[in-house]
């Protein structure tokens, strides 16, 4: 945790953005597994840790915008707890340390919600993305639980929006630390990377590292010779030589900040001239996105100039032909890189997606695409600094969508389907890295820069 001026400040800031009504953040609650007591790691939900600090299933908050009052929700222990967990602060001590001298029993939430509806005041939440916190929400508000995310508050999303998306420096400190996890994990990885080796040994010794340095893994790890499938979970394989690894794997800090890199390596040490071809490609956009990004600059911008660097680097190796400019602007490039080239990270990998991509990464000046790829961009607006966000080009051959789209007849013009045949067994390749967004360029998070170029690559595996 910080200092509780640190969540004060932020309480007051969110209070003078959202103006006037009440302020609802719920944290999350224990989730069973297999029966009620066994239950899944806990994950507090991020806003809450944002303006009220705590970590721990049970509580809630309340911002009066009104009267600039904050009140903290949640049930003292009871000799059975002492027993079985150990003895725990008080909620008027959880409370004081984040700088709040008003704490009540968590059923005492719905009665000061109950008289603010009956002078019908405005009640301001978050759309929840848990079952229980729905459930909660119907019974506070009245509102049916199917209909609740419905009617969250704009004006709140675009608050939390607004402060969560500027780090400060005791979250980028934060943000670093995760970072430095990530560097363990990845050159465990390299170091791992050998044929016979099983992808789900090398995926629980990086789970492992997450665990024993921070807290746990920031989203199940994606670890698979099959790289061409962009979210694989399936850690079945055992490496071979000539396949290449993808592991797109992050960890959380102590206090819940996100770290998430992507490298793709050659199991056994050494990239062919194909798969050098590719990596080299991709590595130039990784650094071209880098060159760029920049407060003031849109990263649709970047994005689309990576995507030229993609398909430039493809029409070099003769899989694309045309003109780049106009493939890019037909999104003929999608066929080999369906995703766009980063998000915005925090106490969430993903930060604040609960919230609303279309409210994180976009906004009125840049608004999503629905074109196919460029759709799936997380984010589009100018960058501002103390933004973190990823740059994460990549390159995949997914034979599927291949063969779609030659049946289809998709883009004809630029893509030279006999070439690009013959890399259906390729897999695929991505690279990313985490930046923060400083006056005039960006940086790396994290002391240590996990292993890129091709040199660093075979030589850490060596
Ligand atoms: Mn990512």
């Amino acid at each position: 945790m910080f200092e509780s001026t640190v969540y004060s400040k932020r309480r007051q800031a969110l209070r003078d953005k959202v103006g006037n009504g009440l302020i609802l953040i719920l944290g999350n609650n224990e989730a069973p597994a297999n029966y009620p007591d066994n239950t899944y790691k806990f994950r507090q939900d991020s806003s809450f840790l944002y303006f009220f600090g705590h970590a721990h299933p049970g509580y809630a908050g309340i911002l009066d915008a009104d009267s600039g009052e904050d009140y903290f929700f949640g049930d003292d222990v009871t000799m059975d707890d002492i027993i079985w967990m150990g003895p725990q602060p008080s909620v008027k001590e959880l409370a004081a340390r984040v700088g709040i001298d008003k704490s009540f029993p968590f059923g005492k939430l719905k009665e000061v919600i109950g008289k603010a509806i009956a002078q019908r005041r405005k009640i301001h939440f978050l759309p929840p993305y848990r079952y229980d916190n729905m459930l909660l929400l119907e019974d506070l508000t009245g509102i049916r639980a199917s209909l609740v995310r419905q009617h969250s508050s704009l004006e709140l999303i675009k608050a939390v929006v607004a402060l969560r998306s500027v780090k400060e420096p005791c979250e980028i400190e934060e943000i670093d630390k995760a970072c430095n996890i990530g560097y363990e994990m990845h050159t465990a990885a390299m170091k791992l990377c050998k044929p016979g080796v099983s992808e789900q040994y090398i995926t629980g010794v990086l789970d492992g590292i997450a665990a024993s340095y921070g807290n746990m893994v920031s989203f199940a790890t994606i670890l698979s010779q099959n790289g061409q499938t962009l979210h694989n979970h399936d850690h079945s394989q055992i490496l071979q030589a000539g396949r290449l690894m993808l592991t797109d794997a992050g960890a959380e800090s102590t206090t819940n900040y996100c770290s998430d890199h992507t490298r793709t390596i050659p199991v056994g040490g050494k990239f062919t001239s194909r798969q050098r071809d590719v990596y080299s490609i991709v590595l130039a956009c990784h650094d071209r996105a880098l060159e760029l990004a920049r407060p003031g600059i849109t990263y649709k911008s970047v994005h689309l100039e990576v995507c030229r660097v993609l398909a430039q680097g493809l029409k070099d190796l003769g899989l694309m032909k045309g003109n780049v400019e106009d493939a890019v602007a037909a999104g003929a490039h999608a066929l080999f890189m369906p995703h766009g080239l980063g998000h915005m990270m925090g106490i969430d990998v993903h930060d604040m997606e609960d919230l609303g991509q279309c409210y994180v990464g976009y906004d009125d000046e840049v608004r999503p695409s629905k074109q196919f790829g460029l759709a799936s961009l997380r984010m589009g607006r100018r960058l501002q600094e103390g933004f973190v966000i990823t740059d994460e080009p990549g390159c995949y051959f997914i034979p599927d969508l291949i063969d779609k789209w030659r049946a289809d007849k998709m883009h004809t013009d630029f893509l030279d389907f006999n070439a690009i045949d013959k890399y259906k067994d390729f897999g695929g390749i991505r690279l990313e890295d985490d930046i923060l967004i400083i006056p005039g360029g960006s940086r790396f998070t994290g002391e240590k820069h996990i292993p890129i170029t091709i040199e660093e690559v075979e030589e850490i595996m060596k």
